[in-house]
């Protein structure tokens, strides 16, 4: 337990996306995740689809991470990580700005039908292919939080995004994200 939630959340979210555990992130990483997702939504290897996935998730990288590496970096560290994420919290317009299209990003991934919303079996496939160590009971209370009508609408699921990353306030919903919040565990 403690008592800066937003640092535990964050440090949480970093765990999952270095899958392979080296304590850094880079642009690998981001494509894996690209793969890891389309793979886990059902697009073949090689697909169209997969590339769009690769490229959404090398974007973040370039755009969200890239301009903040120190100069002849290629890769970044935990506790850097923390440290640029949690300057957003005190920095609402920048929040929306780099986490709203971070959460933009990830809805165009995640809606695979197209229809403008994220149905519980199109959230599942995202999460599970994105953090791909997130359990199912987890995934199934992520939804139950940030959901009230069986889908997340476009605005849901953005919220959801830019308060996991960016939100001190223990009440709001995207703290569940990723399920349980990790410090309530
Ligand atoms: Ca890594
Ligand atoms: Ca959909
Ligand atoms: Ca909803």
């Amino acid at each position: 337990m403690t008592d800066d939630i937003l640092t535990a959340k964050i440090e949480h979210g970093f765990d999952h996306l270095d899958a392979d555990g080296s304590g850094r992130l880079n642009e690998d990483d981001h494509a894996m995740m690209g793969k890891r997702a389309a793979a886990g939504l059902g697009h073949a290897d090689g697909s169209p689809e997969e590339a769009r996935a690769v490229a959404a998730f090398v974007f973040i990288w370039n755009d969200l991470h890239r301009p903040h590496l120190p100069e002849g970096r290629e890769d970044i560290d935990k506790a850097s990580f923390v440290a640029s994420t949690r300057s957003l919290a005190t920095d609402p317009a920048a929040a929306e700005a780099t986490l709203g299209a971070l959460g933009r990003t990830y809805l165009s991934i995640a809606d695979i039908d197209g229809d403008g919303e994220v149905s519980v079996e199109e959230f599942a496939a995202f999460q599970r292919s994105h953090s791909p160590g997130l359990g199912q009971d987890d995934i199934d209370k992520a939804f139950a939080y940030l959901d009230r009508d069986d889908r997340l609408t476009a605005e849901e699921f953005v919220n959801a995004v830019v308060e996991y990353w960016s939100s001190t306030d223990p009440q709001d919903p995207g703290n569940w994200w990723m399920g349980q919040p990790i410090y309530e565990r």
